[in-house]
């Protein structure tokens, strides 16, 4: 609410009256700081079909395509992206190097502690890229584990290397990989046994490897079904708040599930949970 002191005189003597407005665009300094930059800077992974940038730059993606419109209706044109590992995301955004998170950024209750999370965005499980028929029999973190002599790929900071390190693999065991076309190239090569990311990110790899000695086993046994926000820099919740608004607005036209669903996202499973619900999951 914005306090505004008015001056007036009765009789040569003048009296402040402060009173409240309801809360205006000059609360939302980052948003019209924003507006006059004319581009909200967003941290992505190029990670498809999450985020993805093409050889002429552009930016594509559900995470991306989402915050785009949203950010168009709340009076910012453009957004500029920069990819980022997953475990820098974070730090990028606390330092000022991105103005928000669109990229997949898992809510989780240590995250939620970091950053302002948006209401959700994208939900998806985990799953493994293994050799085809399965070798070693994984079905979960916790099967790598066991196996001595097995190692698994994830990326740096990411969900997946959390889980792993959860279930028991030991740290030698799970190599930090920098991008999915990297981590599949490991799995062709014998270099690790196992490459971790969500679901719908392995089978956009394995589609476009169209390599018949790989398999997908998904999801993965006893991890669970994550979902994103547009993760904000804390303080700046106004922003975030403004954000929720058009993209509550989305879910309710239809149109957010025409943005997410032909990228293999279900709006459903985005629009059954909360960030509140997420942010506080055990
Ligand atoms: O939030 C994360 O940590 C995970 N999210 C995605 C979309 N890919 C991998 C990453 O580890």
């Amino acid at each position: 609410m914005r306090k505004l002191a008015i001056l007036s005189g009765m009789g040569g003597l003048a009296a402040v009256i402060a009173v409240t407005l309801p809360s205006t665009a000059q609360d939302n300094a980052k948003l019209e700081q924003l507006k006059s930059q004319g581009f909200a800077r967003v941290a992505i992974a190029n990670e498809p079909p999450y985020t993805a940038v093409a050889a002429d730059g552009k930016v594509s993606g559900a995470a991306p395509d989402v915050a785009r419109v949203i950010f168009q209706r709340l009076g910012v044109p453009e957004i500029v992206a920069s990819i980022s590992e997953y475990g820098a995301m974070i730090p990028g955004l606390q330092a000022g190097r991105h103005d928000v998170v669109t990229a997949g950024l898992f809510m989780k209750p240590e995250r939620c502690a970091a950053v302002a999370y948006s209401e959700p965005v994208l939900c998806d499980a985990e799953a493994l890229l293994v050799k085809k028929g399965n070798p070693k029999g994984f079905k979960s973190y916790a099967d790598i584990a066991k196996d001595t002599s097995a190692t698994i790929g994830a990326p740096g900071g990411g969900t997946e290397e959390k889980l792993a390190l959860e279930a028991g693999v030991p740290r030698e065991r799970v190599i930090v990989v920098p991008d999915g076309q990297s981590g599949l190239k490991m799995v062709q090569d014998g270099r690790i046994d196992a490459y971790s990311l969500p679901v719908l990110s392995i089978n956009d790899l394995v589609k476009k490897a169209n390599d018949p000695n790989l398999q997908v086993v998904a999801p993965v046994e006893g991890a669970p079904v994550y979902c994103d926000g547009a993760a904000f820099k804390k303080g700046d919740e106004a922003l975030r708040d403004a954000f929720n608004v058009e993209l509550a607005k989305l879910k309710e036209s239809g149109e957010f599930a025409k943005i997410v669903e032909p990228y293999g996202f279900s709006a459903a499973a985005a629009m059954s949970t909360t960030m509140e619900k997420l942010c506080t999951a055990k």
